[in-house]
């Protein structure tokens, strides 16, 4: 998924090795999400060409609303979006915003910053750009980046590459002993906030799906869990459970202590 013109439909025919989609200079090439079988060294893939999105304001209605509104129903088909970027122009908000749409579907994701040709002999852009990639920590720590070039073929072998170890991470299977003790361990090392006078308890957690990795904490009191240690807790749980690459989604869900009077057990 991308801006328009920023080279997706490029991308798709070089991993390929054939022209399969219609490629052009003018924005907006790209009107249908199109389905494309591959195989590369025994694996099979599906890569779904979709239509550039521009800035929602610019969107205008009638066929290019139809092309944003089926790349949208492909980023919820698939299992790891590629957002693509154009190097010449760097990293737009419209960029941030439509890999911000790739997170709240809970979907894997790479980045792509295509065109990197554009700028070769231009320390200063490379500079820039990659100072400009930073702000995709905000929104997707776990993605990677890969400079490269539909072009010229830079870095085109590691796509797929990244998209396998993705989609590995994606569905990843936690062994239960494992995630407590990581639980145990993250929450023991930075405490959760005294609230009215209780402090939280975390009590174990569980893994309730894959795709992305689902994991459900049962703690003393979900409402009081602090929005900035929540992004603690998934933070740590991702890096220490190996999902370096892959979202993690977290669901916090109450459940009492014991009951006064009740002995231990
Ligand atoms: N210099 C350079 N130009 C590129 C690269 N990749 C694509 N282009 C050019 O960028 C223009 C747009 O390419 P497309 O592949 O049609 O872009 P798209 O993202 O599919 O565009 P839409 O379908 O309109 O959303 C074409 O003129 C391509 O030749 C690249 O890596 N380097
Ligand atoms: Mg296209």
């Amino acid at each position: 998924m991308g801006r328009p013109n920023v080279g997706k439909s490029s991308l798709l025919n070089a991993l390929v090795g054939s022209p399969r989609v219609v490629v052009s200079a003018v924005p907006g090439t790209t009107r249908d999400a199109i389905d494309t079988p591959f195989c590369l060294d025994g694996k099979e893939y599906v890569l779904i060409d979709t239509a550039g999105i521009r800035r929602q304001g610019r969107v205008e209605r009638g066929i290019e609303k139809a092309g944003v509104f089926r790349s949208l129903r492909a980023v919820e088909r698939a299992h790891v979006v590629v957002a693509v970027m154009d190097a010449g122009e760097g990293l737009t908000d419209q960029d941030l915003r439509l890999a911000g749409q790739a997170v709240a579907a809970h979907r894997g994701l790479v980045v792509v910053m295509n065109k990197w040709d554009l700028l070769l002999g231009d320390p200063e852009g490379q500079r820039l750009v990659k100072e400009q990639l930073e702000r995709l920590q905000g929104v997707a720590p776990w993605a990677p980046v890969l400079q490269m070039s539909a072009k010229t073929g830079k870095n085109l072998g590691r796509l797929l590459t990244a998209v396998d170890q993705v989609y590995e991470q994606y569905g990843q299977r936690l062994a239960t002993a494992a995630l407590n003790q990581a639980l145990g361990e993250i929450t023991a090392r930075h405490q959760p906030p005294v609230v009215r006078g209780r402090r939280l308890k975390f009590f174990y957690a569980s893994q309730v799906g894959v795709r992305p990795p689902t994991v459900v904490v049962f703690v003393s009191d979900p409402q009081a869990v602090h929005f900035s240690y929540r992004r603690y807790l998934l933070n740590e749980l991702r890096k220490t459970l190996g999902l370096s690459l892959s979202p993690l989604r977290l669901h916090l869900r109450a459940r009492s202590g014991r009951r006064p009077g009740r002995s231990r057990t």
